[in-house]
């Protein structure tokens, strides 16, 4: 029987996320980080640990069968792998920046200018894209220093909460892309190996929509349950159940983690009360 061979980040910010997630679809595998591979006992697949820059690359070689890396790194990295689930998690951007007591007129102060990045490969598509014409400077750590030290007028890098910008005398001043982490799979799976994706994908898919939405249970009286009832439209319809008090009922709903505070908003001004919002471990719809 075959094995679905998985490359995950061996240590570093995808780590405990990528195994988490994989916890998550019930695939049971011994904390290995430590070692290079481990199998799960009640799945066939094989994690891989390894450094996250030569994930795509081991995956377009088939080493792996399918490896889960941020979307920048997929990016940057050129390789033909398909690109199969975003997933989530550590959302980030690259962005360009420069020191913050420098005009900034928009993305053509960058014509003749010089950028350090570790994302040249994006860089240059963007630039191209926006028909600047810069100099970059391909550097693979500390990007954020350039500028103070004289190397380039501007960067190109990763920021998340743009701390370390601000503390380096640096503003963010564009978004050259956002990203996640995603999975990416080998072009050329086999029959087998297709079908225990495809398992993988299914329980990912619960777990993912899933962390989407909220249970929500609230309460209301009965003359304004039509109200109510056409501000959740839940899986197929929500549950309405009598209370003990005559004239209410508890309403049951699923509602979307991206709505959900204009929503509960909205139920409140049309008369719901004692509002319940309880999180989903897995949704199949
Ligand atoms: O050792 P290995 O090569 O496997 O790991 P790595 O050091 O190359 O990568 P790692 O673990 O640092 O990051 C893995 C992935 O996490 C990245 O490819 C991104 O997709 C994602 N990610 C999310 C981030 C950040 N957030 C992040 N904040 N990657 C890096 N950073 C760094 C950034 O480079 C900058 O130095 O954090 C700093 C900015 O953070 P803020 O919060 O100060 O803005
Ligand atoms: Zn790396």
């Amino acid at each position: 029987m075959s094995l679905l061979k998985i490359a995950i980040q061996k240590s570093g910010r995808l780590s405990e996320d990528s195994l988490k997630l994989f916890k998550e679809c019930g695939i049971k595998v011994n904390n290995g980080a430590k070692k290079l591979k481990a199998v799960s006992s009640n799945f066939p697949v094989e994690f891989l640990y390894l450094r996250d820059d030569d994930i795509p690359g081991y995956v377009e070689d088939g080493i792996a069968d399918i490896g889960v890396v941020g979307e920048n790194v997929y990016l940057e990295a050129r390789k033909k792998v398909e690109l199969v689930k975003r997933l989530g998690f550590s959302k980030c951007r690259l962005s360009l920046a420069i020191p913050r007591d420098v005009d900034y007129s928009g993305v053509t102060f960058f014509d003749g200018k010089s950028i350090a990045t570790s994302y040249p490969v994006i860089l240059e598509k963007y630039l191209n894209k926006q028909n600047v014409k810069a100099e970059i400077h391909k550097i693979s750590g500390s990007v954020e220093i350039a500028p103070g030290i004289g190397l380039a007028e501007g960067i190109c890098d990763i920021v998340s909460s743009g701390s370390t910008l601000l503390s380096n005398g640096l503003k963010e001043v564009e978004t050259v892309t956002k990203s996640e982490a995603v999975m990416v799979g080998n072009r050329g799976l086999d029959e087998e190996k297709k079908r225990l994706l495809d398992q993988l994908l299914f329980r990912l898919d619960a777990v993912l929509v899933g962390k989407n939405n909220k249970y929500v249970l609230l309460n209301a009286p009965n003359e304004k349950l039509d109200e109510i009832i056409s501000l959740l439209p839940g899986m197929r319809s929500p549950t309405v159940l009598p209370l003990a008090t005559e004239g209410w009922s508890s309403i049951h709903s699923v509602i979307n983690e991206d709505e959900f505070w204009e929503n509960i908003q909205k139920l409140r001004e049309a008369g719901a009360e004692g509002v319940l919002v309880v999180p989903i471990e897995k949704m199949i719809r």
